[in-house]
């Protein structure tokens, strides 16, 4: 696939609800797409890098910086033929998996629509329809929060994550818990932790939770081992697992029992397969996590979870569990059982609402191949 051109656009959206983890509150998400232009179509891909260095140490700025002089130098007028020729174009290129990723969605785009074929037929997704879940923000109080609970579980959630941190833990866990005797629930404490905390967390594991996700540092995978010893909950890494070498390392350390898998935090679609592929070999579910994407990352995400280890609910929520308007003109909506549809047409599947495009832009800049 011949690269004529390649154009950012930094985005910023309104939630339709704040969004506070450990690491700090979102009311707007920023963004940045990705459309490459090749041989007569057109590519998109969504790099999830968030405004602050909350979640990892990228931000759109970085994923900017890294596309602009770096990433899209080395791709303008080349022929590129798939994931893995990507790959190996990038590979000088240290670190900035959000940055990396978000291209290589735009290229699995453009080789389905090249290929006629859906990016669920391209991955071997085995599902029509994937389990789904809601990722709950910190609340103002837990009697808030079990009311937020309710309210999506009214809506359909058949399971619900909520995210912890250090003085907004047990007592937020158990108030949904003993709301919801037997909801299929689960915390996420986004690295708010140290080893040291453990009988802090202790309590956790008596709430009947599918799991605890990265309760310990991003770097840090022998704690979790240690960690993991001391609880019956199957911990689960999220932020710890940044390459297919690093899932390796959890499984073989008994780091934890669960691993999440986003495209985005491992470089990419072809690094969350080979990180599936091991897993499965390794008897460890995993399931898909989220980055409040738009339309754009939410089609790709639900494309990777039709695939056969993916056999915990997915952070994958519909349209407008997040935005009121976003950039494409499909929506996801949930069905009532908990799943949502996998998207059927070529490539990702979706059209841009190029109005929407336009009204959440900060800035835009276009690299055309010269030759
Ligand atoms: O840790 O899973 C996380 C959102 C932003 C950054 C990190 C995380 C999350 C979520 C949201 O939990 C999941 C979603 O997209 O619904
Ligand atoms: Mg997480």
């Amino acid at each position: 696939m011949k690269i004529d051109s390649i154009t950012l656009h930094h985005l910023s959206m309104p939630l339709v609800a704040p969004f506070e983890t450990s690491f700090g509150r979102e009311t707007d998400r920023e963004c940045v797409l990705i459309e490459i232009k090749s041989e007569g179509l057109t590519g998109y891909g969504e790099c999830v890098a968030t405004r602050d260095p909350g979640y990892n140490y990228e931000t759109t700025g970085t994923a900017i910086h890294i596309l602009k002089d770096f990433v899209i130098p080395l791709m303008l007028g080349k022929d590129v033929k798939d994931a893995a020729h990507f790959q190996g174009l990038v590979s000088g290129i240290r670190g900035h998996n959000l940055a990396k990723a978000g291209v290589e969605m735009a290229l699995w785009d453009l080789l389905g629509k090249r290929q006629n074929q859906s990016l669920s037929q391209l991955l071997g997704g085995a599902r029509k329809k994937v389990e789904v879940g809601v990722s709950v923000g910190i609340q103002q109080s837990p009697r808030d929060l079990v009311q937020t609970v309710a309210d999506y579980i009214a809506q359909g959630y058949a399971r619900v994550k909520i995210k912890i941190k250090p003085g907004r833990d047990v007592e937020d866990a158990a108030a949904v818990r003993h709301a919801f005797p037997s909801l299929r629930l689960q915390v996420d404490a986004n690295s708010a932790y140290s080893l040291d905390d453990a009988k802090i967390l202790k309590p956790l594991d008596a709430l009947n939770l599918l799991l605890i996700e990265q309760p310990l540092f991003e770097d840090d995978i022998w704690d979790h081992h240690k960690l993991q010893q001391q609880f019956q909950t199957p911990i689960c890494l999220d932020e710890s697992i940044f390459s297919p070498r690093h899932a390796r390392y959890a499984i073989e350390m008994n780091a934890c029992r669960v691993i999440n898998i986003k495209a985005g935090r491992l470089g990419g679609l072809s690094q969350a397969l080979m990180v599936h592929d091991l897993c499965q070999q390794a008897s460890m579910p995993v399931w898909c996590g989220g980055m409040l994407e738009t339309g754009i990352g939410r089609a790709s995400n639900i494309a990777l979870a039709a695939l056969p280890n993916f056999i915990l609910p997915g952070d994958i929520s519909a349209s407008d569990r997040y935005y009121a308007r976003d950039i494409t003109n499909e929506r996801f909506v949930l069905n009532s059982d908990s799943t949502i549809d996998v998207p059927q047409g070529v490539g990702l599947g979706m059209t841009i609402d190029e109005e929407a495009l336009k009204s959440f832009s900060l800035n835009k800049l276009s690299f055309i191949a010269t030759s």
